[in-house]
Protein backbone atom coordinates (compact mmCIF):
# COMPACT_ATOMS: atom_id res chain seq x y z
CA UNK A 1 0.00 0.00 0.00
CA UNK A 2 1.39 3.25 -0.53
CA UNK A 3 1.71 6.17 2.28
CA UNK A 4 -0.72 8.14 0.81
CA UNK A 5 -3.23 6.00 0.20
CA UNK A 6 -5.44 6.25 3.04
CA UNK A 7 -5.98 9.96 2.40
CA UNK A 8 -8.19 8.85 -0.49
CA UNK A 9 -11.11 7.37 1.70
CA UNK A 10 -14.36 9.34 1.82
CA UNK A 11 -14.69 10.99 4.80
CA UNK A 12 -17.94 11.97 6.69
CA UNK A 13 -20.48 14.40 4.88
CA UNK A 14 -20.45 17.31 6.86
CA UNK A 15 -22.28 20.43 5.97
CA UNK A 16 -19.69 22.71 5.73
CA UNK A 17 -21.74 25.92 5.73
CA UNK A 18 -23.88 24.95 8.49
CA UNK A 19 -21.18 24.22 10.72
CA UNK A 20 -19.56 27.34 10.37
CA UNK A 21 -22.43 29.30 10.74
CA UNK A 22 -23.49 27.60 13.98
CA UNK A 23 -19.97 28.28 15.07
CA UNK A 24 -19.97 31.84 14.30
CA UNK A 25 -16.91 34.31 13.84
CA UNK A 26 -15.87 34.19 16.83
CA UNK A 27 -15.93 30.69 18.21
CA UNK A 28 -14.09 29.94 15.24
CA UNK A 29 -11.28 32.13 15.95
CA UNK A 30 -10.91 31.11 19.28
CA UNK A 31 -10.57 27.58 18.12
CA UNK A 32 -7.56 28.82 15.58
CA UNK A 33 -6.41 30.37 18.80
CA UNK A 34 -6.22 26.97 20.36
CA UNK A 35 -4.28 25.51 17.51
CA UNK A 36 -1.98 28.45 17.43
CA UNK A 37 -1.17 27.81 21.15
CA UNK A 38 -0.29 23.97 20.99
CA UNK A 39 1.45 24.43 17.67
CA UNK A 40 3.76 27.43 19.13
CA UNK A 41 3.53 25.44 23.10
CA UNK A 42 5.09 22.66 21.13
CA UNK A 43 7.64 24.08 18.94
CA UNK A 44 8.84 26.09 21.99
CA UNK A 45 9.28 23.68 23.61
CA UNK A 46 10.98 21.12 21.39
CA UNK A 47 13.40 24.32 21.39
CA UNK A 48 14.08 24.01 24.95
CA UNK A 49 14.28 19.98 25.03
CA UNK A 50 16.75 20.55 21.96
CA UNK A 51 18.74 23.18 24.61
CA UNK A 52 18.91 20.51 27.43
CA UNK A 53 16.38 21.90 29.44
CA UNK A 54 13.75 19.09 29.23
CA UNK A 55 14.78 15.62 29.37
CA UNK A 56 13.22 12.18 29.04
CA UNK A 57 10.06 11.52 26.39
CA UNK A 58 9.06 14.04 24.08
CA UNK A 59 5.63 13.23 21.67
CA UNK A 60 4.93 16.27 19.44
CA UNK A 61 1.12 16.40 18.47
CA UNK A 62 2.21 19.15 15.74
CA UNK A 63 0.22 18.45 12.59
CA UNK A 64 -3.28 16.23 14.94
CA UNK A 65 -4.30 20.04 16.09
CA UNK A 66 -7.61 19.89 14.69
CA UNK A 67 -8.64 16.56 15.96
CA UNK A 68 -8.48 17.04 19.61
CA UNK A 69 -9.43 20.97 19.41
CA UNK A 70 -12.63 20.38 17.74
CA UNK A 71 -13.73 17.75 20.24
CA UNK A 72 -12.89 19.28 22.82
CA UNK A 73 -14.73 22.23 22.12
CA UNK A 74 -17.64 20.77 21.89
CA UNK A 75 -17.68 19.22 24.94
CA UNK A 76 -18.24 20.02 28.69
CA UNK A 77 -16.12 19.44 32.01
CA UNK A 78 -19.18 16.69 32.66
CA UNK A 79 -17.20 14.32 30.59
CA UNK A 80 -13.65 12.16 30.72
CA UNK A 81 -11.02 12.69 29.06
CA UNK A 82 -7.91 9.72 28.43
CA UNK A 83 -5.32 9.84 25.31
CA UNK A 84 -1.68 8.64 24.85
CA UNK A 85 1.37 9.74 26.12
CA UNK A 86 0.92 12.36 23.01
CA UNK A 87 -1.06 14.79 25.76
CA UNK A 88 0.13 18.54 25.89
CA UNK A 89 -2.11 19.24 23.59
CA UNK A 90 -5.01 17.58 25.65
CA UNK A 91 -3.88 19.24 28.96
CA UNK A 92 -4.37 23.16 27.03
CA UNK A 93 -7.29 22.47 25.95
CA UNK A 94 -8.80 21.41 28.83
CA UNK A 95 -7.35 24.57 30.89
CA UNK A 96 -4.46 23.65 32.09
CA UNK A 97 -2.17 27.19 32.05
CA UNK A 98 0.79 26.91 29.46
CA UNK A 99 3.16 27.74 32.39
CA UNK A 100 2.37 25.04 34.34
CA UNK A 101 2.21 21.88 31.46
CA UNK A 102 5.54 23.48 30.18
CA UNK A 103 7.16 23.94 33.84
CA UNK A 104 6.19 20.13 34.32
CA UNK A 105 8.09 19.09 31.24
CA UNK A 106 11.39 21.18 32.63
CA UNK A 107 10.41 19.20 35.86
CA UNK A 108 9.79 21.91 38.07
CA UNK A 109 7.83 22.18 41.45
CA UNK A 110 5.30 24.10 39.23
CA UNK A 111 4.34 21.92 37.07
CA UNK A 112 1.16 20.52 36.97
CA UNK A 113 2.10 17.25 38.21
CA UNK A 114 4.50 18.76 40.26
CA UNK A 115 7.05 18.11 38.29
CA UNK A 116 6.36 14.27 38.84
CA UNK A 117 5.46 13.27 35.49
CA UNK A 118 7.00 14.91 32.68
CA UNK A 119 5.35 15.23 29.25
CA UNK A 120 3.56 11.98 29.29
CA UNK A 121 1.50 12.15 32.45
CA UNK A 122 -0.40 15.89 32.61
CA UNK A 123 -2.92 16.13 34.90
CA UNK A 124 -6.40 18.62 34.88
CA UNK A 125 -9.25 18.03 36.48
CA UNK A 126 -11.18 15.17 34.53
CA UNK A 127 -8.19 14.28 32.30
CA UNK A 128 -7.47 10.79 33.23
CA UNK A 129 -4.07 11.03 31.13
CA UNK A 130 -1.35 11.34 29.45
CA UNK A 131 -0.50 6.75 29.14
CA UNK A 132 2.89 5.76 28.49
CA UNK A 133 1.97 2.04 28.02
CA UNK A 134 0.17 1.48 24.16
CA UNK A 135 -3.61 0.97 24.77
CA UNK A 136 -2.96 0.87 28.14
CA UNK A 137 -5.17 4.20 28.44
CA UNK A 138 -8.76 2.00 26.51
CA UNK A 139 -9.94 0.08 29.45
CA UNK A 140 -9.75 3.15 31.35
CA UNK A 141 -12.19 5.20 29.21
CA UNK A 142 -14.05 2.23 28.82
CA UNK A 143 -14.49 2.03 32.96
CA UNK A 144 -15.11 5.72 33.17
CA UNK A 145 -18.23 4.86 30.05
CA UNK A 146 -19.01 2.37 32.98
CA UNK A 147 -19.47 4.82 35.97
CA UNK A 148 -20.86 7.43 33.62
CA UNK A 149 -23.97 5.11 32.91
CA UNK A 150 -24.20 3.06 36.59
CA UNK A 151 -24.56 6.35 37.95
CA UNK A 152 -27.30 7.79 35.23
CA UNK A 153 -25.06 10.55 34.17
CA UNK A 154 -27.47 10.83 30.97
CA UNK A 155 -25.30 14.18 29.60
CA UNK A 156 -21.98 12.58 30.42
CA UNK A 157 -19.63 10.29 27.96
CA UNK A 158 -15.77 9.69 28.22
CA UNK A 159 -13.84 9.91 25.25
CA UNK A 160 -10.87 8.00 24.41
CA UNK A 161 -8.02 9.22 21.90
CA UNK A 162 -5.82 6.12 21.06
CA UNK A 163 -3.50 5.64 18.27
CA UNK A 164 -3.92 3.48 15.54
CA UNK A 165 -0.75 1.34 16.51
CA UNK A 166 -3.82 0.19 19.96
CA UNK A 167 -5.84 -1.56 18.01
CA UNK A 168 -4.38 -4.80 17.26
CA UNK A 169 -4.23 -5.12 20.91
CA UNK A 170 -6.23 -7.19 23.01
CA UNK A 171 -7.13 -4.39 25.54
CA UNK A 172 -8.75 -2.37 22.47
CA UNK A 173 -10.86 -5.28 21.51
CA UNK A 174 -11.46 -6.27 25.36
CA UNK A 175 -13.08 -2.56 25.87
CA UNK A 176 -15.09 -2.21 22.46
CA UNK A 177 -17.01 -5.48 22.95
CA UNK A 178 -17.55 -4.71 26.92
CA UNK A 179 -18.88 -1.19 25.99
CA UNK A 180 -21.10 -2.76 22.98
CA UNK A 181 -22.52 -5.50 25.16
CA UNK A 182 -23.10 -3.18 28.22
CA UNK A 183 -24.12 -0.23 25.90
CA UNK A 184 -21.40 2.38 27.65
CA UNK A 185 -21.36 5.86 26.54
CA UNK A 186 -17.59 5.64 25.34
CA UNK A 187 -16.31 7.39 22.04
CA UNK A 188 -13.35 5.28 20.93
CA UNK A 189 -10.81 7.96 18.43
CA UNK A 190 -8.36 6.73 16.44
CA UNK A 191 -6.09 9.27 15.45
CA UNK A 192 -4.55 7.46 12.40
CA UNK A 193 -1.47 9.51 11.97
CA UNK A 194 -0.48 5.98 9.76
CA UNK A 195 2.66 5.97 11.48
CA UNK A 196 3.12 3.81 14.82
CA UNK A 197 7.16 4.99 15.86
CA UNK A 198 9.01 3.29 12.23
CA UNK A 199 6.46 1.10 11.34
CA UNK A 200 3.49 2.08 8.55
CA UNK A 201 0.23 1.20 9.22
CA UNK A 202 0.26 -1.74 6.20
CA UNK A 203 2.71 -3.06 7.97
CA UNK A 204 1.15 -3.25 10.80
CA UNK A 205 -2.19 -3.93 10.72
CA UNK A 206 -4.21 -6.85 8.62
CA UNK A 207 -6.45 -5.18 6.19
CA UNK A 208 -5.12 -1.42 6.79
CA UNK A 209 -7.50 -0.22 4.70
CA UNK A 210 -10.34 -0.76 6.14
CA UNK A 211 -9.84 -2.30 9.62
CA UNK A 212 -11.37 0.62 11.84
CA UNK A 213 -14.62 -0.06 10.12
CA UNK A 214 -14.74 -3.44 9.80
CA UNK A 215 -14.06 -3.53 14.01
CA UNK A 216 -16.78 -1.03 14.38
CA UNK A 217 -19.28 -3.45 12.79
CA UNK A 218 -18.05 -6.49 14.00
CA UNK A 219 -18.82 -5.26 17.41
CA UNK A 220 -21.81 -4.00 15.85
CA UNK A 221 -21.41 0.14 16.54
CA UNK A 222 -21.36 2.85 14.26
CA UNK A 223 -18.27 3.85 12.71
CA UNK A 224 -17.37 7.66 11.28
CA UNK A 225 -14.21 8.43 9.26
CA UNK A 226 -13.41 12.31 9.82
CA UNK A 227 -10.31 14.23 8.00
CA UNK A 228 -7.95 14.43 10.93
CA UNK A 229 -6.24 17.50 9.01
CA UNK A 230 -9.48 19.37 8.34
CA UNK A 231 -11.43 21.01 11.81
CA UNK A 232 -14.78 21.76 9.92
CA UNK A 233 -14.84 18.16 9.37
CA UNK A 234 -14.17 16.99 12.76
CA UNK A 235 -16.22 19.55 14.20
CA UNK A 236 -18.85 18.64 12.27
CA UNK A 237 -18.47 15.17 12.51
CA UNK A 238 -17.75 14.99 16.31
CA UNK A 239 -21.57 16.47 16.67
CA UNK A 240 -22.55 14.06 14.86
CA UNK A 241 -21.06 11.17 17.17
CA UNK A 242 -21.57 13.16 20.40
CA UNK A 243 -25.27 13.36 19.69
CA UNK A 244 -25.82 10.06 18.82
CA UNK A 245 -23.92 9.00 22.08
CA UNK A 246 -26.19 10.81 23.58
CA UNK A 247 -29.34 9.60 22.21
CA UNK A 248 -28.60 6.26 22.20
CA UNK A 249 -26.01 5.62 24.87
CA UNK A 250 -24.06 3.19 22.77
CA UNK A 251 -20.30 3.80 22.06
CA UNK A 252 -19.51 5.07 18.74
CA UNK A 253 -15.59 4.41 16.56
CA UNK A 254 -14.56 7.06 15.01
CA UNK A 255 -11.61 6.87 12.88
CA UNK A 256 -9.40 10.24 12.03
CA UNK A 257 -7.15 10.37 9.01
CA UNK A 258 -4.18 12.07 9.59
CA UNK A 259 -0.46 12.90 9.62
CA UNK A 260 2.72 13.12 11.87
CA UNK A 261 4.43 16.04 10.81
CA UNK A 262 6.91 15.01 13.30
CA UNK A 263 9.27 12.16 14.32
CA UNK A 264 7.37 9.61 16.72
CA UNK A 265 9.27 11.24 19.48
CA UNK A 266 12.00 13.98 19.77
CA UNK A 267 14.93 11.58 19.73
CA UNK A 268 13.25 10.21 16.40
CA UNK A 269 14.59 11.41 13.32
CA UNK A 270 12.57 10.00 10.83
CA UNK A 271 14.84 8.08 8.38
CA UNK A 272 12.67 6.16 7.66
CA UNK A 273 10.23 8.55 5.94
CA UNK A 274 11.33 10.05 2.66
CA UNK A 275 11.72 13.85 2.57
CA UNK A 276 9.42 13.99 -0.19
CA UNK A 277 6.49 12.25 1.61
CA UNK A 278 6.86 14.06 4.27
CA UNK A 279 6.98 17.34 2.59
CA UNK A 280 4.10 16.31 0.65
CA UNK A 281 2.09 15.83 3.79
CA UNK A 282 2.79 18.41 5.20
CA UNK A 283 1.05 20.53 2.47
CA UNK A 284 -2.00 20.01 4.33
CA UNK A 285 -1.01 21.93 7.57
CA UNK A 286 -4.35 21.53 9.88
CA UNK A 287 -3.63 25.31 10.86
CA UNK A 288 -3.62 26.76 7.64
CA UNK A 289 -6.34 24.87 5.83
CA UNK A 290 -8.61 26.43 8.47
CA UNK A 291 -6.88 29.82 8.12
CA UNK A 292 -7.41 29.47 4.59
CA UNK A 293 -10.97 28.42 4.81
CA UNK A 294 -11.86 31.14 7.83
CA UNK A 295 -10.06 33.87 5.55
CA UNK A 296 -12.04 33.16 2.11
CA UNK A 297 -15.46 33.32 4.16
CA UNK A 298 -14.38 36.60 5.39
CA UNK A 299 -14.28 35.55 8.94
CA UNK A 300 -10.44 36.31 9.24
CA UNK A 301 -7.76 39.00 8.18
CA UNK A 302 -4.11 38.03 7.92
CA UNK A 303 -3.55 40.39 10.19
CA UNK A 304 -5.72 39.00 12.57
CA UNK A 305 -3.69 35.72 11.75
CA UNK A 306 -0.56 37.29 12.46
CA UNK A 307 -2.04 39.19 15.55
CA UNK A 308 -3.33 35.11 16.87
CA UNK A 309 -0.14 33.55 15.73
CA UNK A 310 2.22 36.15 17.47
CA UNK A 311 0.45 36.37 20.93
CA UNK A 312 0.07 32.15 20.80
CA UNK A 313 4.10 32.72 20.69
CA UNK A 314 4.20 34.99 23.33
CA UNK A 315 2.39 32.69 25.59
CA UNK A 316 4.42 29.51 24.46
CA UNK A 317 8.13 31.75 25.05
CA UNK A 318 6.43 33.28 28.40
CA UNK A 319 6.01 29.59 29.64
CA UNK A 320 9.85 28.61 28.85
CA UNK A 321 10.85 31.69 31.12
CA UNK A 322 8.38 30.83 33.97
CA UNK A 323 9.88 27.35 33.47
CA UNK A 324 13.00 28.32 33.87
CA UNK A 325 12.99 30.26 36.45
CA UNK A 326 10.59 27.73 38.77
CA UNK A 327 12.67 26.24 41.49
CA UNK A 328 13.43 22.51 41.55
CA UNK A 329 10.84 20.43 43.73
CA UNK A 330 12.37 19.48 46.95
CA UNK A 331 14.44 16.40 46.93
CA UNK A 332 12.61 15.40 50.29
CA UNK A 333 10.07 15.57 48.86
CA UNK A 334 10.24 13.40 45.47
CA UNK A 335 8.50 9.93 46.91
CA UNK A 336 5.40 12.31 48.03
CA UNK A 337 2.22 11.71 45.93
CA UNK A 338 4.12 9.32 44.37
CA UNK A 339 2.81 6.12 43.82
CA UNK A 340 4.16 2.68 43.15
CA UNK A 341 2.60 -0.85 42.36
C1 LIG B 1 2.37 -1.97 25.46
C2 LIG B 1 3.41 -1.15 24.73
N1 LIG B 1 4.08 -1.72 23.69
C3 LIG B 1 5.02 -1.00 23.03
C4 LIG B 1 5.32 0.28 23.42
C5 LIG B 1 6.35 1.07 22.65
N2 LIG B 1 5.67 2.06 21.81
C6 LIG B 1 5.55 3.33 22.21
S1 LIG B 1 4.71 4.23 21.12
C7 LIG B 1 4.50 2.97 20.06
C8 LIG B 1 3.78 3.15 18.73
C9 LIG B 1 2.36 3.51 18.92
O1 LIG B 1 1.81 4.00 17.72
P1 LIG B 1 0.34 4.54 17.65
O2 LIG B 1 -0.53 3.78 18.59
O3 LIG B 1 -0.06 4.54 16.22
O4 LIG B 1 0.40 6.02 18.22
P2 LIG B 1 1.22 7.30 17.72
O5 LIG B 1 2.53 7.26 18.43
O6 LIG B 1 1.34 7.20 16.25
O7 LIG B 1 0.42 8.47 18.16
C10 LIG B 1 5.11 1.83 20.56
C11 LIG B 1 5.12 0.52 19.89
C12 LIG B 1 4.61 0.82 24.53
N3 LIG B 1 4.83 2.06 24.98
N4 LIG B 1 3.66 0.09 25.15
Amino acid sequence: MQEDKLLTKPFFDVNRNAVLQALGKDALCTCLQKMLLIRNFEIRAEAAYQHGHIGGFFHSYIGQEAIQTAALTLLGPQNWFITTYRCHAMALLLGATPNEVMAELYGKATGNAKGRGGSMHLYTDRMLGGFGIVGGQIPIATGAAFSCKYQNQKNSLAICFLGEGAVPQGAFHESVNLASLWSLPCVYVIENNQWGMGTHVSNAIANAEHFAEKVAAAYGISFYRLDGMDFTNCYGGFDAAFKEVHESSRPVLIECIAERFKGHSISDPGLYRTKESLKACMQRDPILIFKDELIKRGMLTEEAYKTYDKEARDRAIAATEFAEKSPWPDPISLEEEVMAL
